[in-house]
């Protein structure tokens, strides 16, 4: 019998500075509530979906930051978005910024949950790949100081057995690294979700802006087909502050193709029905990691050329 979970990407646009919470949350329930009339069992929303995407900022005013963390999840601003997936039984992922206790010392984290159709958190991800830098760039038309408002995830790549599946999370800028697939496809991961927040026109040049958008799906469509998983990729996009950032929210099957894509810059909700057993025939031939990976012979390439470029 084949695996289905009727996914929808929840894309949003813009939120502003002073939008609050409770408005967020009624955008992301208006999203919850149409993903379920299209029969999803699952809605993803982007990387840092209850504010705007503050790391643009410098910020040095604690309580100023303090305010676009979540402290605890649920809180009583997000606690409809737990009551109303219980309601309709969906689940979600959400990305958010956490702000928790660690070793005596608070600390901040780029997260993202896993919340299953009884509104209970399955599982949690610390963004791992932070961009940008910790201090200002002089100069720069556009700033992203994620390096100074979050600190490395120290979670890893896990993966959950849930909806049916094996389902893991990363964020935004983790979609680039081959890594971040692959420790989750050697996992067996089946379904990848994904949130992001990705500005053009900070300063980079032309020619690399013209291409984010085709190294947005280039990225996660070579992770999906080379883990022989689903990707479903959630953009927070528009121009959002003054900066612009690119939508294309998309779901990709386990061949590497867009099956599904967001055409506009708002809160547009898209959808696919995913056959998880779609992965098994790249997993059991061209991606068999058990009979063809050969790490032992990476290792030896490695041993060969240390740091040095190979002999003429
Ligand atoms: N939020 C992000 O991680 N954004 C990065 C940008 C800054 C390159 C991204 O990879 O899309």
């Amino acid at each position: 019998m084949a695996r289905i979970i009727t996914v929808g990407a929840a894309q949003l646009g813009p939120i502003a500075r002073e939008e609050p919470r409770a408005q967020v949350v009624g955008r992301l329930l208006a999203l919850m509530r149409q993903a379920k009339e299209t029969g999803c069992g699952l809605v993803v929303y982007p990387e840092l979906a209850l504010t705007t995407f503050f790391p643009r900022w410098l910020l040095e005013d604690p309580a100023g930051i303090e305010s676009f963390f979540e402290r605890e999840m649920p809180n009583a601003e997000t606690q409809a978005l737990f009551d109303e997936a219980r309601r309709l039984e969906i689940g979600f992922y959400l990305g958010y910024a956490e702000s928790v206790e660690e070793d005596g010392a608070r600390r901040h984290y780029n997260t993202s949950i896993l919340v299953d159709k009884s509104g209970e958190i399955l599982g949690k991800y610390r963004k791992i790949h932070l961009p940008g830098t910790a201090e200002v760039v002089p100069g720069r038309a556009g700033q992203h100081l994620e390096k100074r408002h979050f600190g490395v995830g120290n979670l890893g790549f896990p993966v959950w057995r849930a909806f049916g599946g094996i389902l893991g999370m990363c964020i935004c800028n983790d979609r680039r690294w081959p890594e971040t697939y692959r420790v989750m496809g050697l996992q067996g991961v089946e379904m990848v979700l994904i949130g992001y927040n990705t500005p053009v026109g900070l300063g980079d040049p032309y020619e690399l802006d013209a291409l984010t958008p085709f190294h947005n799906h280039l990225s996660m469509q070579a992770g999906a087909y080379q883990n022989a998983a689903w990707v479903v990729g959630v953009a927070k996009a528009g121009c959002e502050e003054g900066i612009n950032m690119i939508g294309q929210s998309c779901i990709i099957a386990p061949s590497g193709e867009i099956v599904a894509m967001c055409r506009s810059l708002g809160d547009e909700l898209i959808t696919y029905r995913c056959d998880l057993d779609m992965g098994r025939p790249y997993k059991e031939d061209i991606f068999n990691f058990a009979a063809h990976r050969r790490t032992e012979a990476y290792g030896l390439i490695v041993e060969r050329t240390g740091a040095e470029p190979p002999p003429d």
